[in-house]
C-alpha cells in the first residue's frame, strides 16, 4: 500500500472511531500514525528530490532494489544479466559513477534494479557522492550488498555504513509510540516482557528534546531500538548478500562459504548462473504477490498480472484499482488457494493468495 493510500485509510479509521472516553487511546494511536505517515511521506519526497548529477534516478515500476558494493564485484555486469539495461562494466575499479537503473520483468512484475556505486566510506569519499547514493538506497524497498570472494570482509563495513545512515536491514521497526503533547512531563507505559529500564528510557528521551510526552513500548526493545523509536529517519527495509563471481570459485571453498552463510545468495552474473534463484529471492524479500483480474464468463489475463503487497485484501487491490471503478462493490469472487472453493463470495476484507483469480462486480 502507497503511503498517501495508508493515510488515507487511518483517517478513515479516525472518522469512523467515535470520540469518547474509552476511544480516547485507540484515537492518540490513530492521530500519532498519521503524523509519522504524513512525516514518512515528506522524507521521501525530500529524497526524491536530492538528487544530485546523475543521481535523478525516477522511482518506477512496482517496486526498486539497489545494488550496493564495492568496486569491481560486478554490480554493472549483475544489472546487465538481470535487466534490460546497458551499465558500462570494465575491469578497472569505479566504472560506474552514477546510479544506472535497469527494470526487470519477474512474473509479471516491473521491479527497478539501480546500480549505485560508491556507498562504502573509504570508497565513496564522494567521488561518487556518498549522500546521494545513501539516498538512493534509503528511498528504494529492498537493498543487495554485492560482492565477491576478494572483498567479502566489505559486506560487513557497507552494513555497518547503512546502519549508521538510518537503514535497518531485516527489521521490523519496534513496537512503540510517542504521543507529544503540551505538558504533563514525560511519561512511559511498557508492557511486562519490557526489559529496558525506565529510567534509562526517560534520559533518552530528555537527551532526544522530549519534554512532555507519553511514551507506549509494548515490545522488548534493546537501547538502540528504543531510540530508533524515537527517531522519524530510520528506513526498515529486507536486504540480502549476493556473492557474486561462482564461476571463478574453487569448488570446495564454495560449498564452504554457502554452509557458513546460509542467508547468502550466491551467483555468477556473467555465467548467468543461479540467477534465476537470484530473481526468486527478490521477489520474497519485496514480498509481492499476483492477483489476476477476471471479467465474468471471461477468462482471466494470466499475462497482466496485478501487483501489490503479499497479504493484501480484496479491499486494497480496488484501492489499488480504485481509478478504474465506481459504485458499491456488488461482489467480489475468488479462484486460488485462498478460497475454500472455486468462485467463492468473498467480503471486502478477504485476504487474497499469490496467484488468485479475483472476480469484482459493481
Ligand atoms: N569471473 C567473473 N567475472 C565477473 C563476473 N561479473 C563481473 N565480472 C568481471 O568483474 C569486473 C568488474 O565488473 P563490473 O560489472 O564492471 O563491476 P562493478 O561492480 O560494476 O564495478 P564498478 O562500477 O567499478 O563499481 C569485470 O572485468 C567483469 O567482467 C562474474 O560473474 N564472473
Ligand atoms: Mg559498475
Amino acid at each position: 500500500m502507497s503511503i498517501e493510500k495508508e493515510i488515507e485509510k487511518t483517517k478513515e479509521k479516525l472518522r469512523e472511531t467515535p470520540v469518547n472516553k474509552s476511544t480516547e487511546t485507540e484515537r492518540g494511536r490513530l492521530k500519532a500514525k498519521i503524523a509519522r505517515l504524513k512525516e514518512k511521506k515528506e522524507q521521501k519526497e525530500k529524497e526524491s528530490q536530492a538528487s544530485g548529477q546523475g543521481y535523478a534516478v525516477k522511482q518506477r515500476g512496482d517496486a526498486t532494489v539497489s545494488l550496493v558494493g564495492p568496486p569491481s564485484v560486478g554490480k554493472s555486469t549483475l544489472l546487465n544479466s538481470l535487466t534490460n539495461a546497458d551499465s558500462e562494466v570494465a575491469g578497472y575499479e569505479f566504472t560506474t559513477l552514477e546510479v544506472v537503473p535497469g527494470m526487470m520483468d519477474y512474473k509479471g512484475a516491473n521491479i527497478q534494479i539501480l546500480d549505485v556505486p560508491g556507498l562504502i566510506s573509504g570508497a565513496a569519499e564522494d567521488r561518487g557522492g556518498g549522500k546521494q547514493v545513501l539516498s538512493v538506497v534509503r528511498s528504494s524497498d529492498m537493498v543487495v550488498l554485492v560482492t565477491d570472494i576478494e572483498k567479502m570482509e566489505m559486506v560487513e563495513e557497507m552494513e555497518e555504513e547503512l546502519y549508521q545512515n538510518g537503514v535497518r536491514l531485516n527489521k521490523e521497526p519496534p513496537d512503540m509510540d510517542v504521543f507529544e503533547r503540551g505538558e504533563g512531563g514525560i511519561e512511559i507505559s511498557t508492557t511486562k516482557d519490557v526489559n529496558l529500564d525506565e529510567e534509562t528510557m526517560e534520559k533518552v528521551l530528555r537527551d532526544h528534546g522530549f519534554v512532555n510526552c507519553k511514551v507506549v513500548v509494548r515490545e522488548d526493545v534493546t537501547l538502540d531500538e528504543f531510540i530508533d523509536g524515537l527517531m522519524n529517519n530510520r528506513v526498515y527495509m529486507p536486504g540480502v548478500v549476493c556473492l557474486n563471481k561462482t564461476d571463478d570459485m574453487d569448488e570446495g571453498e564454495l560449498e564452504r562459504l554457502k554452509n557458513d552463510n546460509e542467508d547468502w545468495i550466491f551467483v555468477s552474473a556473467e555465467e548467468h548462473e543461479n540467477l534465476e534463484e537470484f530473481k526468486e529471492r527478490l521477489w520474497k524479500g519485496l514480498g509481492l504477490m499476483r492477483v489476476y483480474m477476471k471479467e465474468r464468463g471471461k477468462e482471466p489475463d494470466k499475462d497482466e498480472p496485478l501487483i501489490v503487497c503479499e497479504g493484501s485484501t480484496v479491499e486494497e487491490v480496488m484501492d489499488e484499482l480504485s481509478k478504474d471503478f465506481t459504485g458499491e462493490l456488488s461482489y467480489a469472487k475468488v479462484w486460488g488457494e485462498s478460497a475454500k472453493f472455486p468462485g467463492q463470495k468473498v467480503g471486502e476484507d478477504h485476504e487474497l493468495k499469490d496467484e488468485d483469480i479475483l472476480e469484482l462486480r459493481f
